[in-house]
């Protein structure tokens, strides 16, 4: 159980030691606690709001009046601070040692250990942030790409919260002209007719499922997405995986059966992280490593978001490529995943294998051809991965849904919603389907922390760093 009331403090900048650090103290003693360990030109509790004040650190100054550092010393009076409460902030030199023993001096004089993401809990607790805000400084914090910065600066700034709010307006009108009609039940009078209802939920239906459309992407924007490269032996997987990171990251040689185990890197291109996973070559062998290997192979062919087929062009279609064919066309389906690349490799070499055949077995359209070696096709390459994960559009401050939560609670609002179409539909009072919609307006209610609970806020705070 976190108290609201009490002063909290941390350290908000990484472990470790660097140029400064910052030693984070948000609540109502904020200013007083400080005041009692830090001698400047003037008294913190008179001090001007969002000023920088040069001063020393040390011991409670009534002691011996020792110190321990020279430190800037920022107050953020309330409410315009990031929690919305007294804050300061201690900006010290950066050593491991000297910001536990300010942040222990702090806690000494009546501040308490801040919980994981607890400042960003009460910005949210406080009103500064809405939930899918607050969850977005996460992103914030660990984005890695332009892109995947850029979609969590936009839920940052409310995109998405406006249009969850967008949405629970148009529930909100459906529902009171219901419960209007309610109201007048017995005068038999029709505020909204029915036509006109069921139309409203059709259209917000479809407005959310359009939404919830946008979470495949929107994963891959935050995570990043799995490219994963499998193929028989020696068919140039390993050689791609180093030509795409332009490093000599792993093994190659001549010999088929040369990786022998799981291998990932993170590659970014354009803006979007892939993370590159380069396989051992699948086929049948009694070689008990290599079988270990080849197991690992199919599980990752399974989970890939982006599947990369690789061929070797200069030999033509053997026994290994159809067994192989076989595998993948069986373990995607079960999945259900699209996102299926085929490439040709070795195109360098005088070509042996047929890419219509391939077409055929696979049943895709477009195969690419390129050369590993000689660095050939990669660029166009590149253009297809990031046609199977972000498409053509570009983020243009659109939002989207970005994190498991808000998709569960918007396929529940959906189903809440189906269910009051049913409820109409079936002809039932007014009565039942307004519940249903209620219920909706709770779902997407969740998203933002309009409704919410103790569990779904721990969830999300907990995931958060110290100092935060
Ligand atoms: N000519 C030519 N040779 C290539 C090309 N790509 C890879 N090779 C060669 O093919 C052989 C196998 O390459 P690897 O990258 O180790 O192949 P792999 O698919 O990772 O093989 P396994 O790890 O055994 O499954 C090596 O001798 C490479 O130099 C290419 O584009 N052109
Ligand atoms: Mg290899």
């Amino acid at each position: 159980m976190i108290f609201q009331n009490e002063t909290i403090a941390a350290i908000s900048t990484p472990a470790g030691s660097g140029g400064i650090a910052v030693v984070r103290i948000s609540g109502s003693s904020a200013i007083s606690i400080v005041d009692k360990v830090f001698q400047g030109k003037v008294r913190l509790s008179q001090a001007e709001s969002h000023k920088v004040l040069l001063g020393k650190i040390g011991q409670p100054l009534e002691k011996d009046g020792g110190f321990l550092d020279e430190a800037l010393v920022t107050v953020f009076g309330a409410p315009n601070s990031y929690t919305a409460e007294d804050v300061v902030e201690i900006s010290c030199h950066g050593g491991h040692y000297l910001t536990q023993r300010i942040l222990a001096l702090v806690v000494e004089n009546g501040a308490r250990l801040a919980e994981p993401g607890e400042f960003t809990q009460r910005a949210f607790l406080n009103g500064r942030l809405d939930l899918s805000q607050a969850e977005a400084v996460a992103d914030i914090i660990r984005a890695k790409t332009e892109l995947s910065l850029k979609a969590a600066l936009s839920q940052f700034q409310g995109a998405l919260s406006k249009r969850v709010k967008e949405m629970r307006t148009n529930l909100i009108e459906i529902c009171s002209l219901l419960e209007l009609e309610l109201d007048f039940a017995e005068e038999d009078v029709e505020f909204a007719s029915k036509d006109d209802v069921e139309n409203r939920l059709g259209k917000t239906i479809k407005k959310i499922e359009d939404f919830l459309q946008t979470y495949k992407r929107g994963k891959i924007l935050r995570e990043g997405a799995k490219l994963v490269i499998a193929g028989k032996p020696n068919v140039g997987k390993s050689s791609l995986l180093n030509a795409l990171l332009k490093e000599e990251r792993a093994i190659v040689t001549e010999i088929p059966g040369t990786t022998r185990d799981v291998l990932e890197e993170q590659l970014d291109i354009r803006g979007v992280l892939f993370r590159v996973v380069d396989t051992a070559g699948v086929r049948g062998t009694k070689d008990k490593i290599e079988q270990l290997g080849v197991q690992r192979s199919l599980e990752q062919i399974k989970e890939a978001d982006i599947l990369l087929f690789l061929f070797d062009g200069s030999s033509p279609l053997d026994q290994e490529d159809l067994e192989l064919i076989e595998h993948v066309l069986s373990l995607r389906k079960r999945t259900e995943q699209d996102g299926l690349i085929v490439a040709i490799n070795k195109v360098d070499l005088k070509k042996k294998l047929s890419s219509k055949k391939i077409k055929e077995l696979l049943e895709i359209d477009e195969i690419l051809e390129i050369s590993a070696k000689e660095h050939r096709g990669l660029k166009e390459l590149e253009s297809v991965f990031l046609k199977h994960t972000i498409g053509k559009e570009t983020l243009n401050g659109e939002p989207v849904v970005t994190n498991i939560r808000q998709k569960q609670a918007l396929g529940a609002a959906i189903d809440a919603l189906r269910a009051a179409q049913t409820s109409l539909k079936m002809g039932l009072s007014s009565e039942f389907v307004a519940v249903d919609l209620r219920q909706a307006l709770d779902h997407l209610g969740e998203i933002i922390g309009e409704v919410t609970s103790e569990d779904i806020l721990g969830n999300i705070f907990s995931k958060f760093c110290i100092g935060k």
